[in-house]
């Protein structure tokens, strides 16, 4: 094992402290109500600039919850995570609002007040790698 570590660290130079990434228990409430149609809630999910990916569509329903889960395994304390809230409707989706957090080690929950109205609640979990 001291080898493998030793071996790790030559092949990598300095070692970066990367970290576990995971968001769950994603929900929101009273979602607005858009002009016509109903209110179709999904949210995609961003690591600085790379997408990590988004959650599948709430239909008919201004409070839903999301089952899925994200997890990503090279973050580091001080990414910033994004959250971007939709609508999703035939033409094009709205855009209800955007929630950003600069990540802290630890486990953390948060309610984001959206643009144009509703909340979106999430927890993620920091974990340093060892
Ligand atoms: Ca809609």
């Amino acid at each position: 094992m001291a080898s493998c570590l030793h071996l790790l660290l030559f092949l990598c130079g300095a070692p970066v402290a990367l970290s576990q990434l995971r968001l769950f228990n994603l929900r929101a409430s009273d979602l607005p109500d858009r002009l016509l149609g109903t209110t179709d809630g999904y949210v995609e999910v961003f690591l600085g600039s790379s997408p990590l990916g988004k959650t599948s569509v709430r239909y008919n329903n201004p409070n839903p919850w999301w089952e899925e889960e994200f997890t990503f395994f090279k973050a580091q304390e001080n990414n910033v995570l994004r959250l971007e809230v939709y609508d999703s409707d035939v033409l094009f989706d709205d855009l209800l609002g955007t929630c950003q957090r600069t990540l802290r080690v630890g486990t953390h929950m948060h309610d984001c007040y959206l643009k144009k109205g509703g909340t979106l609640h999430y927890t993620y979990t920091l974990t340093p790698q060892q």
